[in-house]
């Protein structure tokens, strides 16, 4: 058995995973998790990425002392979008700036003047989303920092450098920049061009599996590890890597990878560029092995956590129970719905979309969860069945992935309104699936099904079977839809 460290790092929260992996089997235990704090400061909402890199070693050192100082590797992977840039010295300018930073306001409609929104999703097959570092881009251009930057990272490359002192750019996270194409799996040149982005800011493309270099002498000087510790280039977009850990079985499977956010849709062997497509705001984001990611964005668990927190972080248990007896479907909000995506204000934000929708209000803690639940289960109904429809691939189940499995609520609701089976696995499925890339790379054999062969051996999965009454998710949909 060989021990990898897998870095996850989450919108709320990171951590340094150990996974064992033998050839029949994979484990994983957690080193060390570690708040994730935005910082909101007069010029805008950005990552504390220093406080989250101090985070990562002090994991490296926790996942160091369960295995003897003896690391195979270590990968990194996180969310989305985000960047920090570099000067000609390779020093970071600035914190990096959060996707939900309102910077991005109106600055698409701008982008489209030059390339319309149309052509944009025919040469890169990314969803519209104001966060698109596209769009970061086009707003960030004029700063005075960006007249200094002589290189862009990708936040999981930017802790890689960090590690290793190598610059490269993984390339299931640069799918998500909105300059890939993924037909060719490489930058869109013509998108770039049009709008005058320059790519020598970005560096060499890597893939997962490709070597990221190995830890500085520094950063095992002070994390107790014994060198060299190879670092390697994993699906560094964390909804690649979970994807990569649903416990599939066959082609005819959707997922959900729920936390955060859930990202609901289908893995396909090519992407979906039609304009139908574009307009149901599907993405076509890369996955491991020449996959893609045809899914849509949902607000997810985002929703619950600001009400949460809103609320002064009561029990949570307590609540997800009481909010079980509430009556089903009373109210719904539209989940996807770019509304929702600024922090602050969320049980009233919530309480004012469905008074909106002539729907009776919910008040009490109780029954704005469970008008969220309600409406997360609606947003992944419909995500599965646009999916199936759009790219003509049928399925027959449901995984769940992520840290809403641990939600048996949210899991339940998910299979009444997609009248599927759910099965529900990993709750740390991103650190799972970079943990098993790294195998990979490290001499484990096997395509994508036999890694998840492997996976299905190794862990309990939970079974949800629909309770009928679809006609009434139905109902609810409709009632959103003629709003
Ligand atoms: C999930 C995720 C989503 C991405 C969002 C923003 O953690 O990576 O896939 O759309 O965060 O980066």
């Amino acid at each position: 058995m060989k021990s990898y460290a897998a870095v996850d790092l989450g919108a709320s929260s990171g951590r340094v995973m150990v996974g064992r992996v033998s050839a029949d089997s994979v484990e994983l235990s957690e080193a060390h998790r570690f708040p994730n704090r935005p910082v909101r400061l007069p010029e805008g909402l950005r990552w504390d990425v220093l406080a989250l890199y101090g985070g990562v070693l002090d994991g490296l050192r926790a996942a160091g002392a369960r295995c003897g100082g003896r690391l195979a590797s270590v990968g990194v992977d996180s969310w989305a979008v985000d960047y920090g840039l570099l000067d000609a010295d390779g020093a970071l300018l600035g914190n990096p700036v959060h996707y939900r930073d309102a910077r991005t306001e109106g600055v698409a409609e701008k982008v489209w003047a030059t390339v319309p929104a149309a052509e944009l999703y025919a040469a890169t097959g990314v969803q519209y989303a104001p966060f698109n570092t596209l769009y970061q881009l086009a707003a960030a251009r004029a700063s005075d920092q960006f007249a200094h930057a002589g290189r862009l990272l990708l936040i999981p490359d930017l802790l890689t450098y960090w590690l290793t002192g190598e610059q490269g750019t993984e390339l299931t996270n640069a799918s998500t920049t909105q300059l890939v194409d993924p037909r060719t799996r490489d930058w869109s040149y013509e998108v770039a061009g049009r709008l005058g982005i320059d790519l020598g800011l970005f560096a060499p493309l890597r893939r997962p599996g490709d070597p990221a270099g190995t830890l500085r002498p520094q950063v095992l000087a002070e994390t107790g590890l014994t060198g060299p510790v190879p670092v390697t280039a994993v699906g560094s977009h964390d909804t690649a890597s979970a994807v990569a850990a649903v416990p599939a079985d066959g082609e005819r499977f959707a997922y959900i990878c729920t936390g955060t956010w859930s990202l609901a849709g289908l893995e396909l062997s090519a992407p979906v560029l039609t304009e139908e497509s574009r307009a149901a705001n599907f993405t076509n984001e890369l996955g491991l092995d020449g996959t893609v990611r045809y899914l849509r964005n949902i607000m997810g668990l985002w929703l619950l956590q600001e009400c949460v927190r809103a609320w002064g972080e009561p029990d949570l248990g307590a609540l997800l129970r009481e909010a079980a007896t509430v009556p089903p479907l009373r109210s719904v909000v539209d989940a996807g719905d770019e509304e929702f995506l600024a922090p602050g204000r969320m049980p009233e934000r919530i309480a004012g979309a469905c008074r909106a929708s002539g729907q009776p209000v919910p008040r009490t803690p109780a029954e704005i969860t469970r008008c969220i639940l309600d409406s997360l289960a609606l947003a992944h109904r419909r995500a599965v069945l646009d999916a199936q429809r759009l790219a003509d691939h049928p399925v027959d189940v449901v995984y769940l992935v992520g840290g809403g499995t641990r939600n048996a609520l949210l899991c339940q609701l998910t299979a009444d309104a997609c009248g599927l089976p759910v099965v529900a696995g990993a709750t740390e499925a991103a650190a799972l699936g970079n943990v098993l890339v790294q195998a990979r790379a490290d001499g484990l054999a096997g395509d994508l099904a036999a890694l998840r062969r492997l996976l299905v051996r190794s862990q309990p999965l939970t079974r949800y079977t629909p309770r009928g009454g679809t006609g009434r998710w139905r109902a609810a949909q409709a009632r959103l839809a003629t709003r």
